[in-house]
């Protein structure tokens, strides 16, 4: 169940949000031991792991008397650990990216999410058809929020300027679907451009420990 050995243990499972603490973990080199809560098997209702997340949801952290959940909390963490600039140091900055992290969870992701959710995670654990009412609120809505991330991006390398934060990471988790998913993000070129950079990074394209190290 678990690699590395260290203070802290980071909890996931593969899927988009544990995508997003695994890959700041792996870029970072954070010293973690993961553990793999395997969602199709109810692992995230077991005793044992409501006592670190009582939500019984993956990603979650425990770093000595610290139980962190929340993807974006476990990112900043884990960057604010690492003195890393993937949670900037000037204060201005640090503002910026938490503008992106709660438009991202209250706009963008939270109608990508129900795309994701109605095109894949239903069908994956069997849990019904999707639902035609909010996939179609949903990917207006996205679409419009598309526009807006596509004009912020216009002559910017990442979302705050030219360098890379946990922000890049949040709002792009769902990208790689957008096909899948039926998210509306053709003909916005600058979100494009974007992806195909996060893409080259391999903590980004490879967040997940392997199966077999976590399993030794
Ligand atoms: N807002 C939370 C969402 C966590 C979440 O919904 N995790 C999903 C996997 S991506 C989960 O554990 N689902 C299991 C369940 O809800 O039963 C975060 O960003 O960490």
């Amino acid at each position: 169940m678990t690699t590395g050995g260290s203070g802290m243990k980071l909890y996931y499972f593969e899927t988009i949000n544990g995508k997003k603490a695994c890959a700041v973990a792996k870029y970072l080199e954070s010293p973690v031991e993961y553990v793999r809560i395997d969602l199709s098997k109810g692992e995230h209702k077991a005793p044992d792991f409501l006592a670190v997340n009582p939500n019984g949801k993956i990603p979650a952290l425990e770093d000595g008397d610290v139980r962190l959940w929340e993807s974006n909390a476990i990112m900043c963490h884990l960057a604010r650990k690492a003195k890393s600039e993937l949670w900037p140091t000037d204060p201005a900055k640090q503002i910026e990216v938490l503008k992106w992290l709660s438009w991202n969870s209250e706009h963008f992701t939270r109608q990508a999410g129900t795309l994701y959710f109605n095109y894949l995670v239903k069908p994956k654990f069997g849990l019904g058809v999707p639902d035609e009412k909010a996939t179609e609120e949903a990917i207006g809505l996205a679409r419009q929020f598309a526009a807006v991330l596509d004009r912020a991006l216009e002559g910017r390398t990442f979302l705050l300027g030219d360098h890379l934060t946990v922000a890049d990471f949040a709002v792009s988790v769902t990208l790689p679907y957008a096909e899948a998913i039926r998210l509306p993000i053709e003909g916005f070129d600058n979100i494009a451009r974007w992806q195909s950079l996060l893409d080259e990074i391999p903590a980004w394209r490879e967040p997940f420990p392997s199966l077999q190290a976590a399993a030794a």
